[in-house]
């Protein structure tokens, strides 16, 4: 049986292109700097961020993890908003991996107010650990896709420059928030040092990030992703997707964001599910279904029965994504099935 898959974004299969693109990569040993397709990409993917270097690993998750590691020493604090994907959803890693502290910020809509992110930044003190990063997320995961607008990113950086403290961007969907703002995503990219973005969400690659930054901070960043294993050898294979991801599938993104529009408004009107249409922005719904008196694992399970996934766990709260993989009649099947649930 098909399914509409709504789970997330990393759901998304290669299209045809990429998998003839992995068919015919041009190979190296990338640990020897010699994969022509991975050089290929990373340079791609600097220009088109406007920073000095790329460099590729295996997943955003490990992209967060080596950008943290790279900025940090141990027993460093750094500042993030309270629901973000680094605190919420990787494992961990900042304590272990990197062994610093996070300082949490509760953001609207997941974004932190500039004023906020500075009255975190510790004073010189013998009892304070040092402020030594400031972490945003753009597009916002939890917060449904929000994106962070130009001038709270502008104050931001203001901010940290002026306590002389690194911009680390979680770009994992950037190519949505630069198709929701209308911007290049340079334009969003100047105002982090470092930012890492995914390949393999939207923009359908199989495997995939990349981050980016100066030339100093990539060459210090490899050695981390050596430590973590991230160190692949014909990684080309992988990067010959990415290439195609990059030149194809970034300029079509308001497509999802219009199917997730058409999502909230058809679910929104459904009684019983609260959806904050402020946040729909880009291609995530998050929805209130506690009206319909089950929680979101029940929910996800009477919708798999009509064919239909998506996620769902003990609270109230369901997330819908939208990718290439869906089309506007899927929209209007989810919509209807959900009617049918009640
Ligand atoms: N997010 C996944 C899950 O991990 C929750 C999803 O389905 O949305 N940053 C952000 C903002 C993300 O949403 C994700 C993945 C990552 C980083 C991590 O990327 P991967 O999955 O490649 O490690």
């Amino acid at each position: 049986m098909k399914y509409i898959d709504l789970r997330s974004d990393t759901v998304t299969l290669p299209t045809k292109q990429m998998r003839d693109a992995i068919y015919n990569a041009e190979v190296g040993d990338d640990v020897y700097g010699e994969d022509p397709s991975i050089n290929r990409l990373e340079k791609m993917a600097a220009e088109m961020l406007g920073k000095e270097a790329a460099m590729f690993v295996t997943s955003g998750t490990q992209g967060n993890q080596i950008c943290v590691m790279t900025h940090t020493q141990p027993g460093d604090e750094i500042i993030l908003e309270e629901k973000c994907h680094i605190i919420t959803y990787e494992v961990g890693g900042i304590g272990r991996l990197a062994g610093v502290q996070a300082r949490l910020i509760s953001g609207k809509n997941g974004i932190m107010d500039p004023s906020d992110i500075e009255a975190a930044i510790r004073e010189d003190n013998i009892h304070f650990p040092k402020t030594k990063l400031i972490c945003l997320e753009n597009t916002h995961n939890r917060a449904g896709g929000t994106v962070i607008p130009m001038d709270i990113l502008k104050s931001t950086y203001e901010v940290a420059k002026k306590h002389n403290i690194p911009v680390h961007m979680d770009g994992a969907r950037i190519f949505n928030a630069a198709t929701y703002l209308k911007q290049p995503v340079k334009e969003i990219a100047k105002y982090a040092d470092s930012v890492m973005f995914c390949l393999s969400k939207g923009l359908c690659a199989p495997v995939g990030s990349v981050v980016v930054g100066s030339k100093e901070f990539i060459s210090k960043a490899r050695k981390f992703r050596k430590m973590l294993g991230g160190g692949m050898r014909q990684a080309g294979f992988l990067a010959a997707a990415g290439i195609v991801a990059l030149e194809q599938m970034t300029s079509r993104l308001n497509e999802d964001h219009e199917n997730a529009a058409l999502l909230a408004k058809g679910l929104s009107e459904i009684p019983g599910i609260l959806i904050d249409m402020d946040t729909v922005q880009t291609n995530i719904v998050i929805c209130d279904i506690s009206g319909l008196k089950m929680t979101g694992r029940e929910f996800a399970a009477k919708l798999y029965e009509k064919g239909i996934r998506v996620n769902g766990g003990n609270s109230t709260t369901v997330r819908f994504v939208t990718h290439y993989w869906i089309k506007k009649e899927d929209i209007e099947a989810t919509i209807e099935a959900v009617k049918s649930l009640r």
